[in-house]
């Protein structure tokens, strides 16, 4: 963490971790460990989905869990009551993880026996976005009370994403939250992006979300 934050060129800090996102996940397929890297703002619902996503897998693969905050260790405790490994990151003030950090964390926590890692990063939807932490598939979450025109105010989080969770949809019917104009924002930005609705709270959707995971682990192990 302090030979990251000694770099101040925005540039090279870019060259950089793009260099070293790639070696992480050369190093991750040889383990036969699958990365993903959950994204949303302050609140969105990250530990309540990944509630959710431990207990519909953790019969199927070893799950490794890194919080990742500037301070506390709440939702560490709360990953840590399914029982599966959990690492808290401290980012010292920061934003976001690079890859660095996120190398670093993988080897605290430990990735035998794990076939699926997960890095909840800071809640936020800027800096995250900037940087490649060498995840194998970035998923990001969009909750109904932010809003249905985020895709066009921070584009980049949007672009940059293979999947995209609508959570909170169980409190659609009391916000201004249009799916459809959602959905078009999103692939106007990435056509590619993959956008499942769902709620955290009932688990409305979440199979569809869950079945996409384990299809994504099992062809990165076995490919
Ligand atoms: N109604 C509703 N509430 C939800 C849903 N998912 C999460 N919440 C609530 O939203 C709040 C925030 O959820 P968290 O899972 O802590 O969100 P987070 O993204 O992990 O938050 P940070 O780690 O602080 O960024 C909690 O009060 C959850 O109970 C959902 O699908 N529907
Ligand atoms: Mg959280």
């Amino acid at each position: 963490m302090d030979a990251f934050r000694t770099i101040e060129v925005k540039r090279s800090i870019f060259d950089n971790n793009d260099r070293q996102a790639e070696e992480l996940r050369k190093k991750l397929k040889k383990d036969k460990v699958f990365l993903m890297n959950l994204m949303s703002s302050p609140g969105s619902g990250k530990t309540t989905t990944l509630m959710r996503t431990i207990e519909a897998l953790k019969d199927e693969f070893g799950i490794g869990v890194m919080e990742a905050d500037i301070d506390s260790d709440v939702d560490a405790k709360t990953i840590g009551s399914t029982g599966v490994k959990v690492i808290q990151l401290h980012t010292g003030g920061m934003c976001h993880l690079d890859a660095e950090m996120t190398s670093q964390g993988l080897e605290a926590m430990g990735t035998e026996n794990v076939d699926l890692a997960i890095l909840e990063n800071v809640g936020n939807l800027v800096c995250p976005a900037e940087f490649d932490t060498g995840a194998v598939k970035n998923v990001m979450i969009l909750s109904v009370p932010e809003g249905d025109d985020k895709p066009l105010k921070y584009p980049l989080m949007f672009s940059v994403c293979d999947v995209v969770l609508i959570n909170k949809i169980d409190v659609l019917p009391y916000f201004d939250f249009n799916l459809e104009r959602c959905r078009e924002a999103v692939k106007k930005r990435n056509p590619a992006a993959k956008i499942f609705p769902l709620s955290a709270r009932t688990g409305e959707g979440m199979e569809v979300f869950t079945d996409w995971l384990r299809t994504e682990i099992r062809s990165w192990q076995e490919e």
